[in-house]
């Protein structure tokens, strides 16, 4: 398809790119750390990885679109840590491609060894729907290697996927973002979704998981948020994703 050759032609020329936006603790206002997101320099524009959901959904096509990422976003860390800059976690998206083969976590581990950053500059978001696509078995194997190294584990869409509890089980999950779905009406009348918010925020505390909004758009949703002891924010309200060199400017700002 066009998307498909769309995005090769991108990955030959060297146009894929990480930007970056930034998750806030909602207690104290601080910076942790980043979420990658893949864009792509057109020559029309950036685009944004939705015109490109074929090619992430594309087994071999994702593993190279990802590890792009990954070498963006090593190399950005490394030029921030150069300059004295703390940019805290970086988190990356895995795609169902990456798990379907066995050697995910080696991909990882060893471009961080080569470029002598430790594990612990980044997280793993991971989809349910990674664990729809093969044996969790496969799953379970590739990030035990990973946590164990000290790279964190994010349960990403939490409340969309299945059996999102089961995974909370047999995975080590360090953190769950809770969809954007069930943010969005935050600030609006009462609804179900601040029932299903409280809860898994509780779950998670009770669990010493760390909790993660997604879809932040208002300060209302930000503060009733905080008020429900959601731990981490991530959405408009505090920055849209940004490139590389906006987050320089930004660290260099002090936050
Ligand atoms: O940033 P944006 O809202 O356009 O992202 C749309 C979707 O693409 C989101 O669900 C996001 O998780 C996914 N996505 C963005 N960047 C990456 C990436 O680097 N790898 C994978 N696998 N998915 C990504
Ligand atoms: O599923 P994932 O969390 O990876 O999705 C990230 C996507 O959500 C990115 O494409 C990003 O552009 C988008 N996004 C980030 N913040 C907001 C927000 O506050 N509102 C909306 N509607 N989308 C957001
Ligand atoms: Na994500």
């Amino acid at each position: 398809t066009q998307m498909l050759s769309d995005a090769r032609a991108a990955l030959l020329e060297d146009r894929i790119v990480p930007f970056y936006q930034p998750k806030i603790c909602l207690r104290s206002g601080a910076p942790l750390g980043f979420e990658a997101l893949l864009r792509w320099h057109h020559p029309d524009g950036v685009r944004p990885p939705s015109s490109i959901s074929a090619a992430l959904a594309d087994p071999g096509l994702s593993v190279q679109l990802t590890d792009r990422m990954l070498d963006g976003v090593i190399s950005d860390i490394t030029r921030w840590r150069g300059m004295g800059l703390n940019v805290g976690r970086v988190a990356v998206n895995g795609a169902s491609g990456d798990f379907l083969r066995g050697d995910f976590a080696e991909r990882i581990l060893n471009r961080l060894a080569q470029a002598g950053l430790p594990p612990s500059v980044l997280e793993v978001e991971v989809t349910e729907t990674v664990f729809l696509s093969q044996k969790a078995r496969n799953v379970e194997t590739i990030l035990q290697k990973l946590s164990h190294a000290g790279i964190t584990i994010a349960l990403d869409d939490f409340g969309t996927g299945y059996a999102s509890l089961t995974h909370l089980k047999q995975f080590p999950v360090d953190t769950i973002k809770i969809d954007r779905s069930f943010i969005s009406r935050l600030g609006g009348p009462a609804s179900e979704d601040s029932v299903i918010v409280d809860a898994v925020v509780d779950l998670a505390r009770k669990l010493g998981i760390t909790s993660v909004a997604e879809g932040i758009e208002t300060a209302t949703q930000a503060s009733m948020l905080k008020a429900r002891g959601c731990d981490v924010g991530q959405g408009y309200f505090f920055g849209h994703p940004m490139p590389a060199d906006q987050v320089s400017e930004l660290l260099k700002a002090g936050g």
